[in-house]
């Protein structure tokens, strides 16, 4: 009775330490597991569709001795390649122009015809190609159509293209074209504003997500473990041992009885 009435003063204690060891706590220990794994593979999910979605940035191709390439408007304002290698020089070369854009949205595949330039950002394109008109410029309105037309230039360089709809080449909707030459390695097309922003914060998001189902995953299984060991028996309910007397003189229980 004495033990007893001492349990129940700390009785808030006892009852949260009892019940680290009951099946209700290891059920919801195994729910907890579901629920992460859950939002371990939804996230992985989001991911993987959020890496999918995003168009291949600084995609390349070379012509070379090929009397045609193909290019792609893709989702994201973008060309998939955005970088045209090695186009023969002096001959008719046939761009084959595909909307690839599931948005719906028209776009335009027009070559400047200013040598070895890159167009600011901050230029007004009608003005612009009204001066330097484009060496080619297809026009594709329809996802999944294709426009197809002929480029030629006599000479070694490159030049950049863009796309006129309105607000795209501001956004990175552009690339470059090289004849008889690969395009510098200096030119890039940058990344665009949401893509890899956008990547970088699901990856990360992850990580910190993943690690903090972790961290409380480990300090349940540890706590539970804990108290498998550290916890006093009699706090489980057990029979408490016999006390050793005075002097610890008590027998071991082996002992057989003297007679
Ligand atoms: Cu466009």
């Amino acid at each position: 009775m004495y033990v007893r009435n001492g349990f129940e003063r700390q009785h808030r204690w006892a009852t949260a330490l009892r019940s680290t060891v009951r099946h209700p706590t290891r059920v919801r220990l195994g729910r907890m597991l579901v629920v992460g794994g859950v939002v371990g593979l939804l996230l992985t999910g989001i991911v993987s569709v959020g890496l999918v979605a995003l168009p291949a940035r600084g995609a390349a191709i070379t012509v070379g001795d090929a009397n045609s390439f193909a290019l792609s408007a893709v989702d994201g304002l973008r060309f998939s390649p955005d970088i045209i290698n090695d186009v023969p020089v002096g001959v008719n070369v046939t761009a084959i122009f595909t909307n690839a854009d599931t948005s719906g949205s028209g776009h335009t595949f027009t070559v400047s015809s200013q040598l070895n330039h890159t167009i600011p950002s901050t230029t007004d394109l009608g003005t612009y190609f009204q001066q330097y008109p484009p060496l080619i410029s297809l026009w594709e309105n329809g996802t999944g159509l294709t426009t197809n037309g002929t480029i030629e230039f006599s000479g070694v360089g490159w030049f950049e293209f863009v796309c006129l709809e309105p607000g795209h080449f501001q956004s990175g909707m552009y690339g470059y074209i090289a004849f008889g030459e690969a395009v510098p390695a200096n030119l890039s097309v940058s990344a665009p504003a949401t893509g890899p922003g956008l990547a970088v914060f699901i990856i990360v998001g992850t990580i910190v997500t993943l690690t903090v189902i972790a961290v409380v995953l480990g300090f349940v299984i540890g706590r539970r473990r804990g108290s498998e060991f550290e916890m006093p028996p009699q706090r489980l309910g057990y029979a408490e041992p016999p006390d050793a007397g005075p002097g610890g003189s008590t027998p071991p229980p082996s002992s057989p009885p003297k007679g």
